[in-house]
């Protein structure tokens, strides 16, 4: 009995204890290619011209992060880290073109429901699947509209919204607020906006705003890219004297070939076309006569080149400005109806935006480069009750971080594998760098035809940047203290060779520390027409399920289908056996055979035997430790997305025939790291080499022929070496 009332006891302690613990909501604002300049809490050239009274208000109320960066400054790739707290090559979204986000692996929505959380998504997402881990969510299609939005549903329909785009993302989300979500349970609300990205549509109560005024012009607006900067500077198709088109960006209708020296010819503006009839009406009342008088003063020769991209300029400016206006104003409702409705205080928000952009800085628009405007993120807080009113920061965060602050605001646990860290401590004592804290950040965009920037990477210090252009094998390093607008590398310079030396140490260490190189990055092959129809097809196949076994690997696991076969049908016909063998494949293609649909959701196999490798040492002579943190990557992979399946992890076979052959040699040096992988609960290592090889350690043709592949009497020892291994994981019978 009086154990009863213990227990009973302690059971109403820890429920009020849990209550007690309920972590705070969170509304995580954020917008599409927002630079810090264009927020006047930033106290930029624009602040005066183009105030944000309600981001401000944040920043006043809370903090202002000024040492905020992304890690991959383009718009799906950011929220990727944001959500898996990882960088790109870790949750394999690495540019917008080629990329699919994988939404089976672990993210922060998914493990903070765990924790009692509600949370929902509204506005533009741009991974491509759809969300997971959302209690709601209702999505902008792709880039989405600014006029007359359609949405996805959760159930994959469309719904299209009168109206302009941020207004109707507040709406959706005050809604959710107000009348979806369940009361009792704390939230993660992600409102994410498209403004501003270009095209720069504003609303139409602001088609008029900033008329008659000139807003100040960057002073690197006319950068001819000298300075000892890299020569891929120059190659950029995101000027403003030279890539603006004529309709799409500059707002103009007519004939495509006006000025072809001057805009490029689209003259499609599928904004425009969106519109109803009085919208058109507003946006050419308030376009059309500016535009008229640029026609005449062109055509009448009053204006040289350079006034021109100085037009240009205002154009795209004002137009960037009018669309943050809208999201002010919007945030202005966020932020009243949590004052009305009393969340204010126990809600977290967060204004933040994908990536910062140029407006103008360096003659650009768009993002990508590592240069500070688009490297910045900006980052506001307000968190009442614990961050002090109106502080400002200077820690180093990165959007890789927001995951972890999130978990740990709802009290969950961090995945080890997270490559950011929780900021909490930082928002506490904003003044304070938290102890331990990072002493630099590490960027990478992996290039993309769209603006022909050049794929880099680099680090950021407080004081430093170092970048890496691996095309062109070039270095380029800044002093953002003297020449804080990058107009000069300095990597020439003697002065910095000891600060050169020292940062391409810190960037090499951190490369390390990410398990980052060419076997970690998943890339696939897709000029390859056979390997194409080949992943369609184990796509197609996954997708049935039904499996029980997998087999991962390159050629070698690939021979399972030809000079395996009839051990294949012996030993695997009967346990349902995927092979996803591609010949010459490598570790980074088989990461990205795995994250685009090979692991379908409804392949849950039992065990999956992976071998690879030998083409990493083979083909790309890459060094046992790269090539093993291909391999870690594989199986990290495979563990997140099926935390119960068993994994049997072959050590490479041995290749050439001599054993003191280079390749033979590296071969042995991979396996003995991959065995430190082996958990005894589901990762089992097994090395059969000793199967193959004779008694000199010589790789005889009886079994091997090339020297590389086994032939049908090697994959009888192979099947007949693994098989007590398979039977024991698997629990499935022996076969003699
Ligand atoms: C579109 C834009 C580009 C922009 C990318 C990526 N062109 O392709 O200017 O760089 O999106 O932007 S547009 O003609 O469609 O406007 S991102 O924010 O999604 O990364
Ligand atoms: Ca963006």
């Amino acid at each position: 009995m009086q154990k009863k009332i213990i227990i009973s006891l302690l059971a109403s302690c820890y429920l009020l204890l849990s209550v007690a613990a309920k972590g705070p909501n969170i509304l995580f604002i954020f917008s599409d290619d927002h630079a810090e300049a264009a927020i006047s809490a930033y106290g930029s050239h624009l602040a005066k011209s183009a105030p944000t009274p309600n981001l401000d208000r944040i920043a006043k109320e809370g903090a202002i992060f000024k040492n905020s960066f992304c890690a991959n400054s383009i718009c799906g790739p950011s929220r990727a880290c944001i959500l898996t707290g990882l960088h790109s090559h870790t949750n394999g979204f690495l540019d917008n073109n080629n990329s699919r986000f994988d939404g089976t692996q672990t993210t922060f929505p998914q493990l903070i429901q765990k924790e009692g959380y509600q949370t929902a998504m509204i506005g533009k997402w741009h991974l491509v699947s759809n969300p997971t881990g959302f209690n709601y969510w209702e999505i902008l299609p792709g880039q989405g509209a600014y006029y007359n939005p359609d949405f996805i549903q959760m159930d994959n329909s469309r719904k299209r919204y009168q109206g302009y785009c941020t207004d109707i993302i507040t709406d959706l989300a005050l809604e959710w607020l107000k009348n979806e979500r369940e009361k009792d349970k704390p939230f993660v609300l992600m409102c994410q906006h498209k403004a501003p990205h270009r095209n720069w549509s504003p609303a139409p109560r602001h088609l008029n705003l900033f008329d008659g005024i000139k807003m100040p012009e960057p002073d690197t607006l006319f950068d001819r890219y000298g300075g000892n900067r890299s020569r891929t500077l120059k190659e950029h198709e995101m000027g403003i004297k030279d890539h603006m088109y004529w309709g799409h960006d500059m707002k103009f209708h007519g004939k495509e070939s006006m000025f072809p020296k001057h805009f490029l010819s689209g003259i499609i503006n599928r904004q425009y076309e969106r519109m109803t009839d009085s919208q058109k009406k507003q946006w050419d009342t308030a376009y059309g006569p500016k535009n008229e008088k640029l026609i005449n003063d062109i055509k009448s020769g009053k204006l040289n080149e350079k006034e021109i991209t100085q037009w240009k300029y205002q154009r795209y400016i004002k137009d960037y400005l009018r669309c943050i206006k809208a999201v002010d104003e919007n945030v202005g409702r966020l932020l009243d109806y949590l004052d009305d409705s009393g969340l204010a205080e126990d809600t977290i928000v967060i204004y933040s935006s994908d990536q910062g952009f140029y407006l103008g800085e360096h003659g650009w628009y768009d993002k990508r480069w590592m240069f500070e405007e688009s490297l910045a993120m900006p980052f506001l807080i307000r968190w009442p009750g614990v961050i002090p009113a109106g502080v400002e920061s200077k820690t180093l965060i990165q959007n890789i971080d927001y995951a972890p602050t999130f978990l740990e605001l709802a009290g969950a646990t961090i995945p080890k594998r997270m490559h950011g860290r929780s900021l909490v401590n930082a928002f506490k004592d904003p003044l304070k760098k938290p102890k331990d804290w990072r002493k630099s950040i590490y960027y990478a965009y992996y290039g993309e035809r769209t603006h022909r920037v050049a794929k880099h990477d680099g680090i950021r210090t407080d004081r430093h940047k170092l970048i890496h252009f691996p095309n062109t094998k070039e270095w380029n390093l800044f002093d953002l203290e003297k020449d804080p607008k990058e107009m000069n590398s300095v990597h020439e310079d003697p002065q910095y060779s000891n600060i050169l030396t020292s940062l391409k140490k810190t960037y090499t260490e951190k490369k390390k520390k990410y398990a980052l190189n060419n076997a970690t990055v998943p890339v696939p092959r897709l000029d390859q027409e056979w390997w194409r129809n080949r992943h369609r097809e184990k796509v197609k196949l996954a997708n049935k399920g039904n499996y029980e076994l997998l087999f991962l690997g390159d050629s070698i696991t690939h021979g399972w289908e030809n000079s395996g076969k009839t051990v294949f049908n012996k030993y695997y016909n009967k346990r349902k056996t995927l092979n996803l063998g591609f010949s010459g494949d490598r570790t980074e293609h088989v990461l990205w055979r795995l994250l685009n649909g090979e692991l379908a959701t409804n392949l849950n196999p039992k065990v999956a035997t992976i071998m690879i490798g030998t083409n990493n040492t083979g083909h790309s002579m890459q060094n046992a430790e790269e090539t093993f943190l291909g391999i870690k990557a594989i199986v990290d992979l495979l563990q997140d997305r099926r935390p119960k399946m068993k994994i049997l992890l072959l050590g490479i076979f041995p290749r050439a025939t001599n054993p003191e052959h280079p390749q033979r040699i590296r071969n042995n040096e991979i396996n003995s790291l991959s065995k430190t992988l082996a958990d005894s609960k589901n990762i089992h290592y097994l090395d059969i080499s000793t199967r193959l090889l004779d008694e000199k350690k010589n790789l005889p043709k009886s079994v091997m022929p090339d020297a590389l592949h086994p032939n049908e009497q090697g994959y009888k020892i192979w099947a007949k070496a693994m098989e007590d291994k398979i039977c024991e994981l698997g629990g499935w019978g022996k076969i003699q």
